[in-house]
């Protein structure tokens, strides 16, 4: 399936794992905050859907998406913190800032996670325009929230099915 067809609020739920006494941050760009106030809230709800208890649901904000690898990196350092969701939304074509931004968050987010040895979840939209923005943050193809919040839990069983036994 393309990423032009799929809906980011489908997904297998095969064999989750109890999250019940897991941790997770969410931490949220407040650039283009009327979409990532939606994405924020899909991942919420689909944590709080699948076992998650909301006293085990933190938030953090940034100002933008540049800052989700720092302050991802401060939840992520957090022994409790089972696993951390970065949000944001950098809308490309609108200034090369975004080839930065995008490459710099990637790379950050896929750094922290390896050094501190847990999932942090790159829940980042990088789309053409604001429409492309909205249809993915609750609308016609679903919103990256959920899926980001689903692709925390799995990581989250994934790491446990691993070490713990
Ligand atoms: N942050 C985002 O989360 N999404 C964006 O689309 C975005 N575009 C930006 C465009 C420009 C020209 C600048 C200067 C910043 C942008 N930022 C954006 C903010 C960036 O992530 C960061 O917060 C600031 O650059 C810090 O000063």
């Amino acid at each position: 399936m393309s990423s032009a067809d799929k809906n980011l609020s489908v997904f297998s739920t095969n064999d989750l794992p109890d999250i019940s006494n897991k941790k997770f941050a969410i931490v949220v760009a407040e650039w283009n905050d009327e979409i990532t106030e939606k994405l924020f809230e899909g991942a919420y709800q689909t944590l709080l859907q699948y076992g998650a208890l909301a006293q085990n649901i933190e938030r953090g904000n940034v100002p933008g998406s540049f800052e989700l690898t720092l302050g991802a990196h401060w939840y992520a350092q957090r022994e409790d913190i089972d696993a951390v969701i970065a949000i944001g939304v950098v809308i490309q074509g609108e200034t090369k800032h975004n080839d930065y931004i995008n490459h710099a968050v990637a790379q950050g987010i896929t750094n922290i996670s390896i050094q501190n040895n847990k999932p942090v979840i790159f829940g980042v939209l990088t789309p053409n325009n604001m429409e492309q923005a909205i249809d993915r943050a609750g609308g016609v193809h679903g919103n990256k929230g959920d899926e980001a919040a689903m692709t925390a839990i799995k990581m989250v069983g994934l790491k446990d099915k691993i070490f713990v036994r």
